[in-house]
């Protein structure tokens, strides 16, 4: 059967390593002929979403809207690989929802990385300033994260290198007759 598009969800703390992994996946399916494309607050939150910030009502808005420009993504056919911390179980359910409405494959990979380590990596100083105060309802600090009950993938980031962990996520493809 050929290539039909889906959207692998990644969903974890900030510096968990969503976005290492999904970049990666997009530099291996490429590499293979599979159109891919990733979106990530990055190119989400300085565009479309310029106007949501961080509150409940905010990221659910923000997660409907990446989950609608994903379905487009992957029924034009691409693997959307959508990368964002997406904290409350009912708005990652909306995206799912949406993709199954339209007949697209969701994947909903969890990636595993207890927030000791994401703190102690604080790539960008973000934890720092919400420990000092400086950042509002920052996720693992004043706000939840409601871990996956469900999800088709767990990655633990934790003594395994980004390659191993996207080769983690190929498999799932391939097992799903993605790729
Ligand atoms: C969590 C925040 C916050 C707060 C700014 N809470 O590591 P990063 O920097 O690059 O990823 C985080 C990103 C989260 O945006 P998302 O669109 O993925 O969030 S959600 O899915 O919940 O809508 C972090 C930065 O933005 N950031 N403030 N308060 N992360």
């Amino acid at each position: 059967r050929g290539f039909r598009g889906c959207t692998v969800w990644f969903t974890g703390l900030s510096g968990a390593g969503k976005t290492s992994i999904a970049f990666q996946l997009e530099e291996y399916l490429v590499a293979q002929g599979i159109p891919a494309y990733g979106l990530d607050g990055d190119n989400m939150r300085t565009g479309l979403n310029k106007d949501l910030g961080f509150t409940k009502q905010d990221r659910e808005e923000n997660i409907r809207r990446v989950a609608e420009v994903a379905k487009l993504f992957a029924d034009a056919g691409q693997v959307c690989l959508c990368s964002f911390v997406s904290p409350f179980s009912e708005d990652r359910d909306v995206a799912r929802r949406i993709h199954r409405e339209s007949d697209l494959p969701f994947f909903e990979v969890f990636i595993d990385t207890p927030l000791k380590v994401c703190e102690k990596r604080d790539t960008k100083g973000l934890y720092h300033k919400a420990r000092q105060g400086m950042i509002k309802g920052f996720t693992g600090i004043d706000q939840p994260y409601e871990k996956p009950e469900n999800p088709e993938l767990v990655v633990k980031t934790v003594d395994s290198t980004v390659h191993e962990s996207t080769m983690q996520v190929v498999e799932l493809l391939e097992e799903n007759g993605v790729i």
